[in-house]
């Protein structure tokens, strides 16, 4: 018999894999090595240990282990710190909570409610978040401020319960859960639009969670390096479940937070060892799995997978039977048993060998039955906490064990369909009652009521005591910051666009440009954070390396190659740019943390990510809900923006949507501006709305690279031009009488004037151009104005038909993308209208060529003019022809979007 369970484990794993040619040799390395456990220590051991593994990578041995270690508890009973907690109380206060949250989700879905919700998630979930509630998580009355705190989602009715007993809800809230409407509802998940004064972090989206946790711990730090905020003892907890843990986002920034040695991140995952349909890992463990995982990502794991209950089991297997058996029980069998009785456990599990069974002679059915895993016992996952409070250097994992649909017993208990539980019969709600000991008669518990222990019991009194030594209640999201950052005059950073008298430049070199400047100014300089996915050459950003660095947290290490230029590329421990490497979803986390500051740190950031528009919306479109839920206020810029204007890439880097997917999202202002001036009145604009006036929305501007002449701001009607510019539309040229409006914005502008050109040299027709900086900009007036109408009676004009009503001709509008975008204001155009887009594939050629192929070049923009006068009867329909004929366009293809 082996003495050390670990060898017990390592060689079932070798049986499995590798046979051992000497098993006699393998035998006398471990005893040797048992030795030296037994008589200096696991200290002594683990040098010996990692001196062995050093010295055989010197000789070229590599271990082909893999990285996990057995399937216990990674903290050992001997290193387990005193429980501080009063267990009986919180034990009633967690049966209260249970319960409440139960009968929340079941009040919602009876009479016909079906509201849907969850059960058997907080469940299994109950004791993790309970544990932190009452020992761990830090709010702001706190003197180290407040810990931020990602919550499972579809657990949060356990959060609803807790903050129903600490008052901070009441019963109408518990009955409004997941009927928002009318005031006193409860989100489903948590969503910080719809609650505003609760929610911090928006979880229901899985995989998001992991993700932001990630960088809002990362853009903490980077607040402390930069010396705007003390990090201090504040904490970043994230309680996530193991399935989703099969989201790409959950894992994908898994290295960062190792590499940058993020220590007050802790990721707890609730391994209930169920998803939604089934198994997570029916086959193999997900325990294993994540262990790995996080290991190779250079994580500190901790495993709490077996309660105090096993302690003694453990302690009297000196044969490592446990071991041994877990070892050969995958997750599929962990669950089945999880879902029957202790008879059930005792004949299937512990009667596989004699000595297993051993362990538990004398144990009662009843006793097994009680035999709970880790995540359900509060002095393993407090030492868990404690211990990923303490380490230092890495974060921490902690992989916790659980029951899904713990303690609902034959409801839900390890049942394949327990996500979709949403009620319990009267018998197994009385099962549920007595399992938790929950003070409410058989009478009472038929019409679910809530219950809520009296103000001045023991346990309320403990609660609040905790609480209070925690800093108060969480969760807890701070709507306005109470610091607004001053708006530098526009003068002082944009003189350059408002009176670039037609120099050439593009309106990305321009953006650029007023970033620089506004980095300068010494109030909102240090605020600014500019984000880049490895793309700052690309949008001529390098200068911004050697004005204010590049973060990285440890400095730079290295003699940079490009030292003796101007340029550098700068790392430093208080670099200002954020500069992501390849990952837009991380970039975009990065931008939501800092856009976000402005409640979480109650310090106003002001970030600026600027990207190639289509890898934006498109690539992290999930991830833009988020932050619009959220509320976070900054600038995203879709650099090289257009179907053919960054015209030599091709079709997955052509955007011709992004507009149109942000103008969904509704807290989010999009603008297509075409010239330099008119961005500068727009994030000018923009800043005061987010810093000034704490306005919960984010502005998502188009820049291009096309150099072109830029005009100077209009000298007279100053005003007008401004309104236009950010309410969407002003005519740029050309005067009242002109005989048809052409429509143009951002990139296509320079056509659309070009168009205006030809209709007078080629054809003697006056055209005015307008710059259309927004098209959703104005539907969204638009469409108030028509409910007014309709509901109310006040008719008004929307500012679109204002602008043209006075005005003549056809209406023509040209656009770099899909005609969606012009579309979007149809309904308020007064006269004929005329969308031309760029809908279909995007692919390699000129950018003349592409216009063409498209037909939003000035040619093609002529004719829609023409087309649309003649229609009008405006002029002779020959001319349309010769115009085709002119232009060589008579010979018709099928249509862009089918080619
Ligand atoms: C992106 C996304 N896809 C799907 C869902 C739907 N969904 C909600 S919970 C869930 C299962 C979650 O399983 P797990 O993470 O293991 O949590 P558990 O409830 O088992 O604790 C799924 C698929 C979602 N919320 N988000």
């Amino acid at each position: 018999m082996n003495p050390n369970p670990n060898a017990a484990e390592y060689l079932i794993r070798a049986a499995a894999g590798q046979a051992d040619a000497d098993p006699q040799e393998t035998g006398e390395w471990l005893e040797a090595f048992d030795a030296i456990v037994a008589r200096e220590g696991g200290a002594r051991a683990q040098y010996l240990f990692d001196r062995l593994a050093d010295h055989a990578l010197q000789r070229g041995v590599q271990s082909q282990r893999e990285r996990v270690t057995p399937y216990r508890n990674s903290i050992p009973l001997s290193r387990q710190p005193h429980y501080p907690g009063d267990e009986a109380l919180e034990a009633k206060l967690g049966a209260a909570i249970r319960w409440n949250a139960l009968v929340m989700v079941m009040r919602a879905n009876r009479n016909g409610g079906d509201q849907g919700g969850h059960v058997a998630s907080y469940a299994s979930a109950a004791d993790l978040f309970e544990v932190g509630f009452q020992h761990f998580f830090k709010a702001e009355g706190h003197r180290d401020g407040a810990d931020l705190v990602f919550f499972q989602p579809h657990s949060a009715p356990g959060v609803y319960a807790r903050a129903f007993l600490e008052g901070h809800l009441d019963e109408q809230h518990l009955d409004h859960y997941r009927r928002e409407i009318g005031g006193h509802g409860l989100s489903s998940y948590p969503h910080p639009w719809l609650m505003p004064d609760f929610w911090q972090f928006p979880t229901g989206s899985m995989g998001l969670g992991p993700l932001n946790a990630i960088y809002q711990a990362r853009f903490l730090r980077y607040l402390h390096h930069r010396g705007l905020r003390d990090a201090g003892q504040r904490r970043v907890w994230g309680f996530f479940g193991d399935g989703e843990m099969d989201e790409p986002e959950s894992i994908g920034a898994l290295s960062l937070a190792a590499r940058e040695g993020l220590d007050h991140l802790s990721f707890v995952i609730n391994c209930n060892l169920q998803r939604l349909d089934g198994p997570v890992r029916g086959n193999s463990r997900i325990v294993d799995e994540l262990e790995a995982l996080f290991t190779g990502a250079g994580w500190h794991v901790i495993k709490v997978l077996w309660s105090s209950d096993w302690d003694l089991l453990f302690a009297r297997d000196h044969g490592g039977e446990l071991l041994r058996a877990f070892a050969q029980t995958v997750d599929g069998q962990f669950q089945t048993l999880s879902a029957n009785d202790g008879a059930y456990n005792r004949e299937r599990f512990f009667a596989q060998s004699p000595e297993l069974a051993a362990l538990v002679a004398d144990l009662s059915d009843a006793d097994i039955d009680r035999l709970r895993r880790g995540g359900h016992d509060a002095r393993k996952l407090h030492a868990a906490y404690a211990a990923a409070v303490a380490h230092r250097g890495q974060p921490t994992v902690i992989l916790a064990k659980t029951m899904k649909g713990f303690g609902m017993g034959s409801a839900g208990q390890g049942r394949m369909t327990t996500h979709q539980q949403k009620k319990l019969d009267a018998e197994q709600l009385r099962v549920f009652r007595d399992r938790f000991a929950i003070p409410l008669d058989d009478a009472a518990i038929e019409s679910l009521p809530f219950y809520r222990p009296a103000a001045d019991s023991a346990e309320m009194r403990y609660l609040n005591a905790r609480r209070e030594a925690l800093g108060g209640c969480l969760p807890r999201r701070r709507a306005q910051s109470t610091q607004t950052l001053p708006v530098p005059a526009l003068d002082a950073w944009a003189k350059f666009a408002l009176e670039a008298d037609g120099r050439e430049m593009s309106t990305t070199m321009a953006v650029v440009r007023m970033l620089g400047n506004l980095l300068k100014d010494p109030m909102l300089g240090p605020r600014i954070v500019p984000i880049v996915a490895d793309e700052a050459r690309t949008f001529g950003m390098a200068n911004l390396f050697r004005q204010v660095g590049i973060y990285a947290p440890h400095g730079q290490l290295y003699e940079p190659e490009d030292r003796d230029t101007m340029l550098y590329y700068r790392e430093e421990t208080s670099g200002q740019i954020l500069e992501e490497g390849i990952s837009e979803a991380g970039a975009i986390s990065s931008w939501i943390a800092a856009a976000t500051s402005y409640s979480v740190h109650d310090l106003p950031m002001l970030p600026f990510y600027i990207y190639y528009s289509m890898f934006g919306y498109q690539r992290v479109g999930d991830l833009v809900w988020a932050a619009a839920d959220q509320r976070a206020r900054g600038f995203l810029l879709g650099a090289t923006s257009g179907r053919t204007t960054l015209n030599g890439e091709g079709l997955q880097h052509q955007d011709g949507s992004s507009p149109v997917m942000f103008a969904t999202v509704p807290n989010c202002r999009v603008f297509d501006p075409s010239f330099a001036s008119e961005i500068a009145v727009l994030v000018e604009h923009g800043m005061r709305a987010m810093l000034d006036q704490q306005r919960d929305e984010f502005w998502y501007l188009t820049v291009g690279n096309a150099n072109v002449p830029m005009p100077s701001a209009p000298a007279a009607d100053d005003a007008a031009w401004r309104e236009g510019v950010v309410s969407g539309l002003y005519r740029h040229s050309g005067n009242a009488d002109a005989a048809a409006q052409l429509l143009g914005s951002g990139a296509i502008m320079s056509e659309v004037l070009r168009a205006q050109a030809l209709l007078r040299d080629d054809f003697g027709i006056v055209a005015a151009v307008w710059s259309a900086t927004s098209y959703s900009e104005l539907q969204r007036e638009g469409i108030a104005c028509e409910r007014a109408a309709r509901l109310s009676g006040a008719m008004r004009g929307s500012f679109v038909e204002r602008q043209l009503t006075a005005t003549r001709g056809p209406v023509i509008a040209a656009s770099d993308y899909v005609r969606a975008w012009p579309e979007l204001i149809r309904a308020f155009v007064p006269r004929r209208y005329l969308t031309l887009g760029t809908d279909g594939f995007g692919r390699s050629d000129t950018r003349a060529a592409l216009r063409a192929f498209f037909e939003v070049d000035a040619e093609s923009i002529v004719i829609a003019a023409l087309h649309a006068l003649a229609l009008d009867a405006a002029i002779d329909p020959d001319t349309v022809a010769a115009a085709r004929q002119r232009y060589g366009r008579e010979h018709i293809d099928a249509e862009p979007w089918r080619r």
